[in-house]
C-alpha cells in the first residue's frame, strides 16, 4: 500500500534527531510540515530549514487539533492529555518508525528489549555485511530510521525502544526479537509494567519470525499470532541454549554445540545471551554460520557497556555507563568475580524504578556503594550500611581513589538515566574515563 501525504496538515512534535529526520523526509516528498518543541531553546533549532513554520515553548493546542497527521518523537509521552484528545477526535498520531515501515520493501530485522539492543543490533549489522548484504542499522541506537532509508538497501536492522513502538502500526518485520523484558521507563507508563511489556510485545504483531527469550514468560495469546514461526533462546528447553556446566559455558542449537564462550572476547555473562540470540537471528536469516561465528568471536564490548577501562595494580575499573535500569546493574554485578571489594557507582534519574531487587544482592556481596546524582540520596537508602551519598561522579571517583585496594573492582553501572547531571550516558561514561586517567 502506498501512502499519500499530499494535502494533509502534517505536524511534527519534537525538534530532536527524530523531528529533524521527519522534516527532511517530508521535504524530500515536496511537503512542508510544521514543527513544535516544548523547550524554548531546543538544541537542534538551527537545523530547522528556514521555510518551516515552528512553535516553541509549549504544545500549541490549536496546531495539534487542526492537524491531520502528527508524527511524535519518542521522548514525548503519547499520554499527554492534548494528544489523547487529538486521538479521540480521529487525528492520526504515528512514530517515525511507522513512516519508515510504510516506505520499506526489503526485509527488516527489528530488535527490542530492555537491555542488549545496541550490542545485538551492532553484531547483526556486522554479520549481515560480512554475509554480503547491503545492510543499514538505525533507530534507537542513535541514527533515526528515516535517515537510513536507501534505495540500495537489501536489509534493515532497526533497534526499537518501547517509546518508538507505541505509535507504530504497520511494521512488518522479517524477524522480530525481544531480547528481555524487565522494569524500565515506568515513569512513562500510567498503567505500569504490563503496559510497557505490551508495548514491547507489539513488535511481534506482524512479524514473520519471532525470536523469544524463554525466561520472559510471554503470553503468545496476547500477540496476533497467525502464521508465525517462533524460535526460543535462553533456558535449557530453548532452541538456542547455554550449557553452563563448565567454567566456560557452551552455546548450543538443539543438541549441536555451536560455540565455546572461551573463544569470544565479549565480557560478562549477559553477553552469552546476546551471542546466542545473534546466532538465532543469523540462522533465521540464513547467513553463513561461519561468517556469524567469525564476527561473534572478534566482537568486543561496545563503549560504555561493561567496558574494562583500566586493570592496573590489581584494580579493575569498569565503565558501564549505558546501564540505565536495575537489570543492567544486576547483570553487571553478577558478571564480577572478585575476592576484593566491588565499589559500585550508582545514581542519576531512577525513572521511578523499584530498586529493591538490588537489596538482596548488595547484602550478599562485599560491596561499597557510592550513590550520586538526582536520586543519589534515595538510592543510598537501599542498603544504608554499605552505601554513601556523594554529590557527583567526580567526588565519588576521588573518594574511591583514596579507598581502593588491590583486588577491588570499581564499577560505574549507575542503573539510572544520566538526566540531571549529564546530557547523556556517553558524557557520563567519558567523564568517568577521564577521571580514572587523571586521578588514579
Ligand atoms: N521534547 C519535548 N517534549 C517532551 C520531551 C522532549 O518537546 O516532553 C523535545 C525536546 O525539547 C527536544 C526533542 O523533543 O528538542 C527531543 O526529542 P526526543 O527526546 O524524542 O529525542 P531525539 O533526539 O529525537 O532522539 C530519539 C531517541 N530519544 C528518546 O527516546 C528519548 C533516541 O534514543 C534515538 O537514538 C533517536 O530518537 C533516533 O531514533 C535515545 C534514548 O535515550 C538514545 N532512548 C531511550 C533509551 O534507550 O532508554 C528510549
Ligand atoms: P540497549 O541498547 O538495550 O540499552 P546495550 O547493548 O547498549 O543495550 O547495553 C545497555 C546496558 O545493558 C549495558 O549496561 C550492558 O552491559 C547491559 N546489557 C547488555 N546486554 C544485556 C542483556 N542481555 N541483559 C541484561 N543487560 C544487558
Amino acid at each position: 500500500m502506498s501512502y499519500n501525504y499530499f494535502g494533509k496538515k502534517i505536524l511534527i512534535l519534537g525538534m530532536g534527531l527524530t523531528g529533524i529526520s521527519c522534516i527532511n523526509f517530508f521535504l524530500k516528498k515536496g511537503i512542508k510540515p510544521k514543527i513544535i518543541d516544548e523547550s524554548k531553546h531546543p538544541s537542534n533549532f538551527i537545523k530547522i530549514p528556514q521555510n518551516i513554520e515552528y512553535s516553541l515553548g509549549s504544545l500549541d493546542h490549536q496546531w495539534i487539533l487542526e492537524s491531520d497527521l502528527i508524527v511524535i518523537s519518542p521522548g514525548i509521552s503519547s499520554f499527554k492529555p492534548i494528544l489523547i484528545k487529538a486521538r479521540l477526535l480521529g487525528i492520526e498520531i504515528i512514530s517515525d518508525i511507522e513512516l519508515f515501515s510504510r516506505e520499506v520493501t526489503c526485509p527488516i530485522i527489528s530488535i527490542t528489549g530492555t537491555n542488549g539492543k545496541s550490542t545485538v543490533a551492532t553484531m547483526i549489522e556486522k554479520i549481515a555485511k560480512k554475509s554480503g548484504y547491503k545492510a543499514f542499522l538505525g533507530g534507537n541506537i542513535g541514527v533515526p530510521v528515516l535517515e537510513i532509508l536507501d534505495k540500495e538497501a537489501d536489509l534493515y536492522i532497526i533497534e526499537l525502544s518501547s517509546f518508538q513502538l507505541e505509535n507504530t502500526f504497520n511494521l512488518k518485520s522479517k524477524i522480530a526479537v525481544i531480547l528481555n523484558i524487565s522494569e524500565d521507563h515506568i515513569n512513562r507508563y500510567p498503567n505500569g509494567f504490563q503496559q510497557y511489556k505490551n508495548t514491547k510485545l507489539s513488535v511481534y504483531n506482524q512479524a514473520e519470525i519471532c525470536i523469544i527469550n524463554s525466561n520472559d514468560k510471554i503470553e503468545k495469546s496476547l500477540i496476533h499470532s497467525k502464521n508465525k514461526k517462533w524460535i526460543s533462546f535462553g533456558t535449557n528447553r530453548s532452541d538456542y541454549r547455554i550449557c553452563s556446566k563448565s567454567n566456560d559455558p557452551i552455546l548450543f542449537f538443539k543438541n549441536k554445540k555451536i560455540l565455546n564462550t572461551s573463544e569470544i572476547l565479549l565480557y560478562g555473562y549477559h553477553n552469552y545471551n546476546n551471542i546466542l540470540v545473534s546466532l538465532a537471528i543469523s540462522d533465521a536469516m540464513q547467513f553463513p554460520r561461519n561468517d556469524a561465528i567469525n564476527v561473534l568471536k572478534s566482537f568486543s564490548n561496545l563503549p560504555h557497556r561493561f567496558q574494562i577501562i583500566k586493570n592496573e595494580k590489581g584494580v579493575r575499573w569498569i565503565n558501564d555507563s549505558k546501564s540505565t535500569n536495575v537489570n543492567s546493574t544486576q547483570v553487571a554485578l553478577n558478571s564480577i568475580k572478585t575476592t576484593g571489594t566491588i565499589r559500585l557507582l550508582l545514581g542519576g534519574d531512577s525513572k521511578s524504578a523499584n530498586f529493591n531487587i538490588l537489596k538482596n544482592i548488595f547484602r550478599t556481596l562485599k560491596i561499597k556503594i557510592y550513590c550520586f546524582g538526582r536520586d543519589g540520596i534515595k538510592l543510598s537508602k537501599i542498603c544504608e550500611k554499605k552505601s554513601i551519598y556523594v554529590e557527583n561522579l567526580k567526588k565519588a571517583v576521588i573518594l574511591i581513589s583514596k579507598q581502593v585496594k588491590s583486588g577491588d573492582t570499581v564499577l560505574l553501572s549507575p542503573g539510572c538515566s544520566s538526566l540531571g547531571q549529564f546530557s547523556n550516558f556517553e558524557e557520563r561514561g567519558n567523564l568517568f574515563i577521564k577521571l580514572i586517567k587523571e586521578i588514579t
